[in-house]
């Protein structure tokens, strides 16, 4: 089926109306200070086998593209939408919330405010009460060796709050994603050629349309399991042609057979006539990608003392995006 199809044939997830809203005034604010904008799709997108759902496929996807390009993008002066699978990697916490440390890991007693509290608290023995700034027993802080790298993240994060540079808005199936894609890049489009589309979500390329799909768990005392999918509509095209036409369109191309890499996004740059494909395989996608645009292609890689400094490969994909968008913006 082709994406107006689907779209006609699809309930519409909630809160989609409510999204638009802020992604309204997320634009008009960037637009009031003639700031670029840029939407990051990042995480995979799940799709349920059941209406009243207990089972669903997924997309391979952590998220740690979209998240740390995010940042970086915001380190770049853009403001970003930040599309995201619930729960995947987010610009900022990425640095501590999958880790195999709790957060209370992070933390330590704060003894030394306590001794202080607790000579304080002797001298002034006897004063009236009600306004005693003793830390209780339980006072807590970051752990001494983490301060540095904590405070350098909250800074950063703190910044991009005070100067309204991160919009973030989740998804889980498929559905929420198209329909959350299509709403947002509307409601982008007054943005013009500052605007950037970076679609990194790994998208489920099959479903069970919703006129086809069981609406209660399917039963397990039948056998074997056999399902049909159907093909999600390529929704790059409207994209390209419709809904953000002037804008400047990036998508990603997962592969993990190396020969198809290269054919494969070229097909896809081809067919959809957008401005970038950028190609990564799956093992390699932290140390190696490939931008294929119409007139040239190009290779990132880290170099090995890179790698061993566990540099992100998104600081180099992001500052040559900037200027490749920059391209963009000038061009007639
Ligand atoms: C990507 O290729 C992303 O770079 C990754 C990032 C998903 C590999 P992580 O989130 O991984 O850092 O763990 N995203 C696009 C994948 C995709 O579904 N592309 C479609 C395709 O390959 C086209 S839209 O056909």
């Amino acid at each position: 089926m082709d994406a107006q199809e689907y779209f006609d044939t699809t309930p519409a997830p909630q809160g989609v109306e409510d999204v638009a809203q802020r992604v309204r005034e997320f634009v008009e604010h960037n637009q009031r200070l003639s700031r670029r904008v840029v939407l990051v799709s990042s995480g995979g997108t799940t799709v349920p086998l059941e209406a009243n759902t207990v089972r669903f496929l997924d997309n391979f996807s952590a998220g740690t593209r979209g998240a740390a390009s995010a940042e970086h993008f915001i380190a770049s002066g853009y403001g970003v939408i930040f599309l995201h699978r619930q729960f995947s990697l987010e610009p900022y916490t990425r640095h501590f919330t999958h880790s195999k440390n709790c957060f209370l890991d992070f933390l330590e007693r704060d003894a030394a405010a306590h001794e202080r509290a607790a000579d304080g608290g002797a001298a002034s023995s006897g004063s009236s009460a009600g306004h005693d700034a003793r830390p209780r027993r339980g006072s807590l802080r970051v752990a001494e060796r983490l301060q540095a790298e904590i405070a350098e993240v909250f800074d950063k994060y703190q910044a991009a709050r005070a100067e309204h540079r991160l919009l973030k808005i989740d998804f889980v199936t498929v559905h929420d994603y198209l329909f959350l894609l299509r709403r947002i890049t509307m409601e982008m489009s007054p943005l013009g050629k500052l605007g950037m589309y970076y679609l990194a979500a790994a998208v489920s390329d099959y479903f069970i349309p919703q006129a086809k799909m069981a609406v209660h768990k399917i039963q397990s005392g039948d056998g074997a399991l056999t399902l049909s999918l159907e093909q999600v509509p390529k929704i790059i095209k409207p994209l390209v042609q419709e809904w953000a036409e002037h804008g400047f369109i990036v998508s990603f191309k997962l592969e993990t057979d190396d020969a198809m890499l290269l054919p494969k996004a070229r097909k896809a740059l081809e067919r959809y006539g957008h401005q970038l494909v950028i190609g990564n395989m799956l093992h390699t996608r932290k140390h190696v990608v490939h931008f294929i645009s119409a007139d040239r292609a190009e290779e990132i890689r880290l170099t090995p003392d890179e790698v061993a400094a566990n540099f992100e490969i998104e600081t180099h994909i992001i500052s040559r995006l900037v200027g490749l968008h920059s391209e963009w913006i000038a061009r007639e």
